[in-house]
């Protein structure tokens, strides 16, 4: 896919601040610091469209990006960071899980984990929870450039197993640095659209 222009579009907390537009959508789901907003400026060829940064909880709203007039990226704040009170723990679930069932717009989740280690607990409940709900679901195993080549088939099967994968589903090698898997994740979101 060819990137001509790529926006924010609104940063959004409720239904009724989501784009009214039909267009294909896909989210991003993953730990907080997992490289979710990365992989977004990564897949647009954009440095810093979506705001990264090394400390966890950057992305704290549902933030949708409108790419080439066609489709839609929702960057999503990550889960498990430690530092949140309950009740903004709480209100993260509320608006992530009322995003997720209910948006029709929704093609596929994108969840990132990170190949370098086995999926959090949180990990595998966020995949049965998209599997649970029949969300089609993209699996982007990054940060392979900070292992070594001959150590990524054995991480990516120990990811594979730790989430149960469901054989129809795709796992892509991945890095943000490097571009690895780019086209091969581009070709997966063109499939659902
Ligand atoms: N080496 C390497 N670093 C990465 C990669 N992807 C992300 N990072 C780094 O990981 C850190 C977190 O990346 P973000 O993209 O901000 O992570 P996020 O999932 O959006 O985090 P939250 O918004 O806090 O949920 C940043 O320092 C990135 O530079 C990758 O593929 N390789
Ligand atoms: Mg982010």
């Amino acid at each position: 896919m060819k990137v001509n222009s790529a926006n924010i579009v609104i940063s959004a907390v409720k239904p009724d601040q989501y784009p009214g537009e039909a267009l294909p959508e896909f989210a991003l789901a993953g730990r907080s610091n997992v490289g979710k907003s990365s992989f977004i400026n990564k897949m647009l060829n954009r440095k810093n469209l979506a705001r990264t940064s090394s400390k966890p909880g950057k992305t704290q709203t549902l933030n949708f990006y409108l790419i080439n007039e066609i489709l839609h990226f929702v960057d999503v704040p990550g889960y498990g960071y430690a530092k949140v009170s309950k009740k903004e723990r709480e209100a993260w679930g509320k608006m992530i899980e009322t995003y997720l069932t209910g948006r029709e717009q929704l093609k596929a989740v994108v969840q990132i984990v990170d190949l370098r280690h086995p999926p959090s607990k949180d990990d595998v409940m966020m995949y049965h929870f998209l599997k649970h709900y029949e969300i089609p679901c993209i699996i982007i195993a990054t940060k392979a450039d900070k292992i070594p080549k001959a150590k990524w088939q054995k991480h990516l099967k120990v990811a594979k197993e730790t989430l149960e994968l469901d054989p129809n589903d795709h796992i892509v090698l991945f890095s943000s640095e490097t571009g690895l898997g780019k086209d091969q994740a581009w070709g997966l979101l063109q499939s659902y659209m």
